[in-house]
């Protein structure tokens, strides 16, 4: 078998082990993109969630030994849910974004490389591989443009012509000389429909994110979230799908080709109140096969305080009291004190007076503050 026949017959089997579309490009060096990061280094717009060095970033060489070529993959998964939570009236749920429904696409993509791996070996004895999904020093996003397998929208996503941005990404470098594939027009226009919708203006401009902005981000972090940011949060308890949902080229785009990517509502689309109060081995049981769940139950908890503020749900005041006197984590106690003068009433009020004669925190104590100027904005 040549080369090319070998790509040809990668192609096909790809398709037997639900890939949903593959492309190949030169493992020669991202020279574009390394000014890029470069940039976003120095203006502070990365989130710390990327491989720090540089040159790793964009030399395949530093990853394997005389690398020829790099295997984008893509999967596509389901935008709606086939089965819809009723709720009953003065239920509040938070949300999951649509890229941690399912099982951890971590999980699912290196079952799929892995196979592609196996079958390589099988024809070709002495290839060598190297694969990675999100969590390896490549540009899923830099690969996947170059291999033809999307273009790059203005919201930084690459978007198949087929699933729209709604696929996650994985690669596979190996010593193997494919003929790369072509990479796509950008679609985007004169639209800017994702920049205009984005809540925190974190899309500086087409192509360009302040991570320290973006929404999917602060859902991650694991402090005091920023006042202004708390304002936006909306239900969302982990990541945020806006600049996808309002492109015109993700409209009608809704697949459900892999059995675990489909979403349990009743995980993706919580009841917020129970959240509060789980242990350690509630929260593994029910969020654990989350990729959402990867920061631990703090930030989904922090999280959901701050939804249940958004909805102004008075049923929760006394669960948000009982935080504030019991929760042994500062970032709990003063969201909990902020989200109680969000929400109001004379018994969210009076609890923050009692406590703020009791709490020991610095900057829990801030929160109870600005949770009673809530009740007199000129004090
Ligand atoms: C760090 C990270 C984040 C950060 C920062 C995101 C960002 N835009 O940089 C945060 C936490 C905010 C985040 C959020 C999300 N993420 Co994320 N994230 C990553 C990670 C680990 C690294 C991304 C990175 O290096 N960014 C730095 C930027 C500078 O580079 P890049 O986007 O990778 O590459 C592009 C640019 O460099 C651009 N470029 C290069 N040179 C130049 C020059 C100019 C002038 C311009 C305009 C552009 C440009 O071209 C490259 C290709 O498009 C990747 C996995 C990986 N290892 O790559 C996943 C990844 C990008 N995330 C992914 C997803 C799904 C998301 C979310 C949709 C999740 C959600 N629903 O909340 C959001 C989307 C937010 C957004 N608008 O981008 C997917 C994207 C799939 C896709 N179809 O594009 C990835 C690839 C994970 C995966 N393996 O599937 N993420
Ligand atoms: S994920 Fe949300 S916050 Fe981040 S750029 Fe997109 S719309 Fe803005
Ligand atoms: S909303 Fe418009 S500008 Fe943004 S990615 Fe989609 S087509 Fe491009």
């Amino acid at each position: 078998m040549n080369i090319a026949e070998l790509k040809e017959e990668i192609i096909r089997y790809s398709k037997t082990i639900g890939i949903d579309k593959i492309g190949f490009t030169t493992a020669s060096t991202f020279d574009g993109l390394r000014n890029r990061l470069m940039i976003q280094q120095e203006l502070g717009f990365q989130s710390g969630f990327e491989e720090p060095d540089i040159e790793k970033r964009v030399n395949p060489a530093l990853l394997m030994d005389q690398p020829m070529s790099i295997i984008s993959i893509a999967l596509a998964y389901p935008t709606k849910m086939k089965d819809r939570v009723v709720s009953k009236p003065g239920e509040r749920r938070g949300i999951f974004c649509r890229a941690s429904w399912g099982d951890d696409y971590h999980l699912v993509l290196k079952d799929r490389l892995s196979k592609l791996e196996a079958y390589l070996e099988e024809l070709v004895p002495d290839v060598r591989f190297t694969s990675m999904v999100d969590t390896g020093a490549l540009s899923d996003r830099a690969v996947a443009e170059r291999a033809g397998i999307g273009w790059s929208g203005k919201n930084c996503s690459i978007f198949t012509p087929e699933f729209g941005s709604y696929v996650y990404l994985g690669e596979t470098i190996t010593n193997i000389p494919f003929e790369p594939d072509e990479p796509l027009e950008s679609k985007c226009g004169t639209c800017t429909k994702c920049i205009d919708a984005c809540p925190t203006g974190a899309l500086v401009q087409g192509g360009q994110l302040n991570a320290q902005r973006c929404i999917s981000f602060i859902t991650q972090t694991k402090g005091f979230m920023p006042d202004e940011f708390r304002e936006e949060l909306g239900n969302r308890i982990y990541g945020c799908d806006t600049c996808q949902t309002v492109c015109p080229e993700n409209k009608g785009k809704d697949f459900h080709f892999h059995e675990e990517m489909e979403p349990d509502s009743e995980i993706v689309k919580p009841l917020l109140k129970p959240i509060l109060h789980m242990s350690n081995k509630e929260f593994k049981e029910k969020f654990g096969r989350l990729s959402g769940s990867w920061r631990g139950k703090k930030p989904i908890q922090r999280n959901s305080i701050i939804a249940l503020a958004h909805f102004k749900d008075e049923s929760a005041v006394e669960d948000l009291i009982m935080l504030m006197k019991k929760d042994p984590r500062p970032v709990i106690r003063g969201t909990a004190a902020w989200a109680l003068g969000k929400i109001g009433g004379e018994e969210a009020e009076k609890a923050l007076q009692a406590l703020q004669a009791s709490e020991n925190d610095p900057e829990v104590q801030q929160e109870i503050e600005k949770g009673l100027k809530m009740f007199n904005p000129i004090m």
